[in-house]
């Protein structure tokens, strides 16, 4: 049977949660030892372990099907006929610019005939291009953030995500010009059996991070308030409402979103919901 190839960071940020995403949708991923390819057992599914800097080129030149990157990576290595097929909301960083905080920043302007260090030039450029500014943009591969500090550089453009170390290096984001979280990316045109798997695949991801997103909720309400209490938990069709023995009461059973869970809860007290029980859920069907 035709296997459907994922390529995934052999290791790095991105390499954990990938095998975790996996591992929940229920593929179960071999243990042991990382081979360049692994072989899923009862899922139709082929692993490759790679840098991620080369997962957009090999799934471009049909060696992966799809691949797993930050959308950092393929802004600045994707080509034309890849598309990012799925958003799956880690690795979340900004790309930003950042010049040694002494400096006043007025505008990107201030990179004018500037030198900016930098991993990702065709990002840089694009932005740069976008602006009218034309500045000198120096591709190194590693600590970028050291760059000005030793006169390499003007300012930098790179991955940002606590800020901490731009910080460490006397340094200040200016611009945030991208942002960025894991992908799931592809190509038009696989054959017909790889797209049902990857169809598989995409819904079992799905019905996982839907779970995740949200909680089971139950609570007792009185009912001259069960309209209202309703409204703030319409649940995926309408919540379940059943009398309590005690007269006057119902117990209502819905879905909550992660998003505005606290102020739900808040507006449930409010309206004199009690006994709130919040429970995970495993898998969400849409
Ligand atoms: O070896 P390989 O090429 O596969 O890995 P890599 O070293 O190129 O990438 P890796 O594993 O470091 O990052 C993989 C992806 O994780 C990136 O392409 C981003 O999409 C995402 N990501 C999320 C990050 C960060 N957050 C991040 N903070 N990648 C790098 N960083 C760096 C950042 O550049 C800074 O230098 O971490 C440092 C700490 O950041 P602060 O702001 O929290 O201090
Ligand atoms: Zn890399």
């Amino acid at each position: 049977m035709e296997k459907l190839k994922i390529a995934i960071q052999k290791s790095g940020r991105l390499s954990e949660k990938s095998v975790s995403i996996l591992r929940e949708a229920g593929i179960a991923m071999p243990n042991g030892e990382r081979k360049l390819i692994a072989v899923s057992p009862g899922f139709p599914l082929e692993v490759l372990y790679l840098r991620d800097d080369d997962i957009p080129q090999y799934v471009t030149d049909q060696v992966a099907d799809i691949g797993i990157v930050g959308e950092n990576v393929y802004a600045e290595k994707g080509q034309a006929d890849l598309q990012v097929i799925e958003r799956l909301g880690f690795s979340r960083c900004r790309m930003s610019l950042a010049i040694p905080r002494q400096e006043q920043y007025d505008g990107p302007h201030f990179f004018q005939g500037r030198r900016i260090a930098t991993s990702y030039p065709v990002i840089l450029k694009r932005y740069l291009d976008e602006q009218g500014v034309d500045a000198e943009i120096h591709e190194i591969s590693g600590s970028v953030e050291i760059a000005p500090g030793i006169g390499l550089a003007d300012g930098i453009f790179d991955i940002v995500s606590s800020g901490s170390t731009l910080i460490s290096n006397g340094l200040k984001e200016v611009e945030v010009i991208m942002r960025s979280e894991a992908v799931i990316i592809g190509r038009p045109g696989l054959s017909d059996s790889k797209q049902q798997i990857l169809d598989d695949l995409l819904f079992r991801i799905r019905s996982v991070q839907a779970a995740s997103n949200n909680k089971y909720i139950l609570l007792n309400a009185p009912n001259d308030k069960l309209d209202d209490i309703s409204a703030l938990i319409p649940g995926m069709k309408s919540p379940t409402v059943m009398p309590l023995a005690e007269p006057g009461w119902s117990s209502v059973h819905s879905v909550l979103s992660e998003d505005q869970f606290w102020q739900i809860i808040g507006q449930l007290r409010q309206l004199g919901a009690q006994g709130i029980l919040v429970i995970p859920i495993e898998k969400m069907i849409l």
